[in-house]
């Protein structure tokens, strides 16, 4: 028998924002007419000018999604050998060096920010080390001028993954200014969206110019192809939606923000229960609220409360488990050795990312709140 009842319809872990569809309509309508559907269209155009501005980066290159910008970053970069990296993060990180012949190399991560662990980075720096990819798990920024000192001192390339980091700023800078390249992932379930999609950031013009002929085959014009490229482009469909999901981010990002402070009054004293801290000088994300669960002092583990939850119609996930280290196709890599990562392990266990989105009611995030409670023991 459930303690509260549960709730009617299904309470999912994030839903996309829906612009107004007429408005969708509209903005589509100008390619209609141009008859200019994809290849740099204006609604792209336009996109990149917007984006630019808001996420505050030197150079912005969209993307069809955040993989293949990565992928692209990745190539672009001439990689070789090994690349260290997060075992905690999507599986799109690890996967995207597999996927250009570089063999990733796990690093641990920190207990408090779950990033990668700076100071555990250099003992993995061999002499076929060509990069950091690091990632800013969950919103919260990578120890990025450590990662640079070290990057410096080994002649090391620097990628950044900011797919959960949209509108990410670090005392007024955006966080794609960082490292070499930086990858935002704009898919569905982010805070902006352009249904599928992604971008890069990059610092010069001339890399600028070099990812767009890379994510156009490397054709760089009708008499030459200079490079090993691939079709990565966002088509004028993505990017109208974009613009009109953009004039909707303020809105979203006040609702997430109201939610936010909802479930850390209900969840700050919840002995068990840890919330991420805020970081001073850090604009956040708002893509997700996560809580770690300490089973001893909770009571019931992570994967209990998980279970739990989906009684009462709550769906929330158990990002990023399982580590990627532990996927079949790295699990046999020395540096994916449960015992080399411990801090990864035990944080793996605890993480549970709870619904999250603007048209989440306050009432239903209080009733969420109260759920957990009555799950501790
Ligand atoms: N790096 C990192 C660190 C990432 O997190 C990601 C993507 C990437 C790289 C790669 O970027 P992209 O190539 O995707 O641009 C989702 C997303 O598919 C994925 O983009 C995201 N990270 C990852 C964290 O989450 P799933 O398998 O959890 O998605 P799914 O289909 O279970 O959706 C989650 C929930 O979202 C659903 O329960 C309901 C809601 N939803 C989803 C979709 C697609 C909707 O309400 N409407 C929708 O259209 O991977």
């Amino acid at each position: 028998m459930l303690k509260i009842k549960p709730f009617k319809k299904p309470i999912l872990i994030t839903r996309p924002i829906l612009p107004d569809l007429d408005e969708v309509r509209n903005e589509i309508e100008k390619a209609w007419k141009s008859r200019w559907i994809t290849n740099n269209g204006f609604r792209h155009q336009e996109l990149e000018k917007k984006l630019k501005k808001v996420l505050k980066i030197p150079h912005i290159s969209l993307f069809n999604n955040g993989t293949i910008a990565l992928m692209t970053a990745v190539r672009s970069l001439k990689l070789s050998g090994e690349v260290i990296t997060t075992p905690f993060t999507f599986a799109a990180t690890p996967h995207v060096l597999s996927w250009n012949g570089l063999s990733p190399v796990f690093c641990d991560i920190d207990p408090i920010t779950m990033n990668i662990d700076v100071d555990k980075i250099e003992a993995l720096i061999t002499h076929q080390t060509s990069a950091i990819l690091a990632v800013h798990v969950f919103g919260t920024p990578c120890d990025v001028k450590k990662i640079e000192m070290i990057a410096r001192r080994h002649k090391l390339k620097v990628v950044y993954d900011a797919a959960h980091a949209f509108g990410v700023e670090i005392d007024g800078k955006g966080i794609g200014e960082n490292g070499d390249m930086t990858m935002y992932s704009f898919h569905a379930t982010k805070l902006f969206h352009t249904g599928e999609g992604g971008a890069l950031a990059s610092k010069k013009d001339e890399i600028k110019k070099y990812i767009d002929v890379m994510k156009n085959f490397g054709i760089e014009n009708e008499n030459k192809v200079s490079t090993v490229g691939i079709n990565g482009k966002m088509n004028e469909l993505q990017a109208s939606l974009g613009i009109v999901v953009l004039k909707y981010m303020k809105k979203e990002r006040e609702a997430r923000k109201k939610i936010e402070v909802v479930y850390r009054k209900n969840l700050r004293d919840m002995d068990g229960i840890e919330l991420l801290p805020e970081f001073s000088g850090v604009k956040k994300s708002f893509q997700y609220f996560v809580i770690r669960i300490n089973a001893k002092q909770f009571g019931r583990s992570r994967d209990f409360v998980y279970q739990e939850l989906k009684q009462y119609n709550v769906f929330a996930r158990k990002y990023f488990y399982p580590l990627c280290s532990q996927y079949g196709c790295y699990s046999n890599l020395p540096s994916a050795q449960n015992n080399k990562l411990p801090v990864a392990n035990a944080v793996v266990r605890e993480v549970l990312a709870l619904p999250f989105y603007g048209g989440l009611k306050i009432e239903d995030v209080e009733k969420i709140c109260d759920i957990i409670r009555s799950l501790k023991k």
